[in-house]
């Protein structure tokens, strides 16, 4: 049985070849002659293993990770106790059906998500593989326990790529362009984004429930759906009041409020979830990426009137909530609690936050900086205005992958950089991330 892992990791950053070296080139170049080309790939090394916040590539490199696989490893690689738990569910049993016979694993997450997840009312969980599906899922009981079919969602949202969710995201390019018609009854109305609207919060949750009531009628509307920080779309925060504003208009018409945290959630912005910062208590929440520490498994938790409102039978899938995944969330939810990563995702606010900021003092192109706990960001601008400069944002990237450092960016137009580290990051390999971007951003200037 695996119970430790080889101390041959380390813990510092080292690049020993040009990247891509030599071995990811050559399987990269395969790769070609095997993927779909649909599915392209950001910084091509080629993984071997990884432990805490290092990835080593099938060369020898140790690069930083501030992607954590798109905010997802946030209690960090080969976390021991998660390892145990996955070989241990590996060698007892690794599939059954949750819906052909089940097993106690399923309901203690289910037990969990209810209880982590913001408001003390009656709640039920059904769990899924992706954070598409769990869109898909909380659309679907919504729309059944409403009886109305409109959903509303906002302008940069991200939720996915399968039908439904192509239509409930956003931006075209990448993810839509040429793969309609899209699923019908979805209204997009103005997110509030401060920086580029210059609204306060209740302003904008006037403007976009004005454009919902006259649009579509409010009584049509099943739910609103929104990501309390907007990941893909660009680490949009919303201004104070917004979303208590919205969810206090959503429930006095019979709205379904729900809130999409699959990437602010699980700890990531030093609370279980983003809506918590502003009290909000959405109607339905739903999860993925960090909730089972690597492992595809994703919930839908809602007020248990909603939850059960579907018929029986109406809600499943063959792998949703899987025994090894669900040992992971389990593995995972309980290393978050024993480590106090909570509080040391504040903590890495209040590190990567003075650092950005100060680097924002010497250059041009940075317009704002924002984010919450380790969901930081900066907005790159043409120097002196706020239009979008998608061209720092790639050189950034570049300057960061070419000197072993993960970083991602986002936004409508491209022009965000997102640092999402895991939650056990040490403060070396921050400042070590820190200085590497803070170079790539003079070099882009
Ligand atoms: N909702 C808020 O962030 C996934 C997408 C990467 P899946 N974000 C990463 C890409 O280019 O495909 C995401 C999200 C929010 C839903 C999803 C969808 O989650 O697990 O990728 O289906």
């Amino acid at each position: 049985m695996v119970t430790s892992i080889e101390p041959t990791v380390g813990t510092e950053r080292k690049v020993v070849t040009a990247l891509p070296g030599p071995k990811s080139q050559e399987i990269h170049a395969r790769r070609k002659g095997a993927v779909s080309a649909g599915v392209t790939v950001g910084f091509p090394v080629y993984i071997d293993r990884a432990q805490g916040a290092i990835i080593v590539d099938v060369d020898g490199n140790h690069i930083l990770d501030m992607g954590s696989g798109i905010a997802v490893t946030t209690i960090g690689h080969a976390v021991p106790e998660l390892i145990q738990a996955v070989s241990e569910q590996v060698a007892q049993f690794t599939h059954t059906c949750f819906m052909v016979t089940p097993y106690e694993s399923y309901v203690q997450v289910c037990e969990e998500l209810n209880a982590l997840t913001p408001g003390t009312h009656e709640k039920r969980t059904a769990l899924f593989n992706s954070g598409a599906e769990a869109v898909e899922n909380a659309v679907k009981i919504a729309r059944h326990a409403t009886g109305r079919e409109a959903i509303v969602v906002f302008e940069h949202a991200y939720h996915g790529r399968t039908n439904l969710t192509m239509a409930l995201t956003s931006k075209n390019m990448p993810y839509k362009d040429g793969f309609g018609p899209f699923a019908p009854e979805v209204y997009r109305v103005p997110m509030s984004y401060p920086f580029q609207d210059g609204r306060s919060g209740a302003e904008a949750a006037a403007h976009a429930i004005k454009q919902i009531e006259s649009q579509v009628g409010a009584k049509n509307v099943a739910a609103v759906l929104i990501e309390p920080i907007q990941g893909e779309g660009g680490f949009v925060v919303p201004a104070e009041g917004f979303l208590p504003a919205l969810s206090k208009w959503t429930s006095e018409q019979g709205i379904v409020f729900i809130a999409d945290e699959i990437q602010s959630g699980f700890g990531r912005t030093g609370k279980w979830f983003a809506v918590d910062h502003e009290g909000v208590v959405p109607d339905m929440v739903t999860t993925a990426k960090g909730l089972a520490g690597g492992m595809p498994l994703a919930g839908v938790t809602g007020r248990a009137e909603l939850m059960n409102a579907v018929h029986e039978g109406g809600l499943g899938g063959t792998y949703g909530g899987n025994p090894v995944t669900a040992v992971a969330a389990l593995a995972s939810i309980n290393f978050m609690r024993d480590r106090n990563l909570l509080a040391r995702a504040a903590e890495l606010e209040t590190i990567i936050g003075s650092n950005l900021r100060s680097l924002a003092q010497d250059v041009t192109i940075i317009g704002e900086v924002r984010g919450r706990g380790a969901m930081m960001a900066m907005e790159l601008v043409e120097p002196g205005t706020k239009n979008p400069n998608a061209a720092a944002a790639k050189a950034i990237v570049k300057y960061c992958n070419d000197h072993g450092v993960i970083a991602l960016a986002c936004g409508t137009y491209g022009n965000v950089i997102r640092l999402l580290p895991p939650l056990v990051i040490t403060d070396a390999q921050l400042a070590d991330g820190l200085a590497v971007l803070g170079e790539a951003v003079r070099a882009a200037n």
